[in-house]
């Protein structure tokens, strides 16, 4: 666009007016798709001029997915696994794609999965957890009990301490689903755990919890008392729906900021102690 053609802005002597500015802006934005889109306008479009078979007849029936899943055209959107990174799949890790993922949910479903013994099945009614050790009262809990205490919402990512590695021995696989996808960040909904320690009663002498998994790995941690009693959390659902099975259904632990092998899935017991309990240390277990 020449001067000339501009002439009908006031001249200013501080330079181009706003809405000159402005009018340059969206002319040279327009400019620069109209390149594609005049190239495409020559010939006719089918996609415009013709009425497509998506619009010819009907489509799917309500309830035809009574739980949704995506659409095929995005089944490249999936957690990945590299086969040589492990023995077995069942004592494994796979990834999330985070490259094609936006915003800061993470769908449980292509959220990166880590077990030590694979995913179990624990339904609901099976459900119980534990508190024992340096208590007042030592408790059981079944599904339904939890659900009746107070309940706290919060946002977390949860990040394997393997993560990156796959980077530790120089660059061995391209793409960052592989190199940092083992990360997933997720609204949980629980009880505070500091809700049903008190609910225990702590000893002075207690300092440290130890969480225990119902899976034969038992994924067992220790975590000092003073996380436990600030933001940790007994969580059942996750971005809104129940946790999934990988996930740790029907409950899990949520350790907001550490790292993910303390948040234990499917957990079982919830242990106070005077000091941490050393388990699995034989192995290095991430
Ligand atoms: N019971 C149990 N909890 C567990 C594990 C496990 O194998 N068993 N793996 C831990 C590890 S090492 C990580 S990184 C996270 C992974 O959580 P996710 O599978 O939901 O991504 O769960 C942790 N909690
Ligand atoms: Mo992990």
């Amino acid at each position: 666009m020449s001067d000339e053609q501009m002439s009908d802005e006031p001249a200013t002597t501080k330079g181009p007016s706003r809405r000159a500015f402005l009018r340059n802006g969206a002319l040279a934005g327009a400019g620069l798709v109209a390149g594609g889109t005049a190239a495409r306008a020559a010939t006719p479009d089918p996609l415009i001029t013709e009425v497509q078979d998506w619009a010819s007849a009907f489509g799917d029936p309500v309830d035809a997915a009574p739980y949704g899943t995506p659409i095929r055209f995005e089944s490249h959107v999936v957690r990945r696994n590299v086969e040589w990174l492990t023995e077995s799949p069942v004592s494994s890790i796979n990834f999330t794609p985070i490259h094609a993922l936006e915003g800061t949910i993470t769908p449980q479903g292509c959220a990166f999965e880590r077990h030590h013994s694979g995913a179990i099945e624990l339904s609901k009614a099976d459900y119980r957890l534990m508190i024992n050790g340096l208590v007042d009262q030592p408790l059981v809990f079944t599904f339904e009990d939890l659900l009746r205490f107070p309940r706290a919402t919060t946002t977390a990512f949860l990040e394997c301490a393997a993560n990156g590695g796959m980077e530790w021995g120089g660059a061995q696989l391209e793409g960052c689903q592989f190199t940092q996808g083992m990360i997933h960040n997720m609204e949980y909904i629980g009880v505070p755990l500091k809700v049903l320690l008190a609910e225990a009663g702590v000893k002075p002498e207690g300092k440290w919890i130890y969480a225990e998994g119902a899976d034969a790995s038992s994924n067992g941690r220790s975590i000092p008392m003073e996380k436990a009693m600030d933001d940790v959390m007994v969580a059942f659902f996750a971005n809104g729906e129940a946790l999934r099975k990988e996930h740790g259904y029907p409950v899990r632990l949520v350790v907001p900021g550490w790292e993910g092998n303390m948040w234990v899935k499917w957990l079982r017991r919830i242990g106070v102690y005077d000091a941490a309990v050393e388990t699995h240390i034989l192995q290095v277990s991430r």
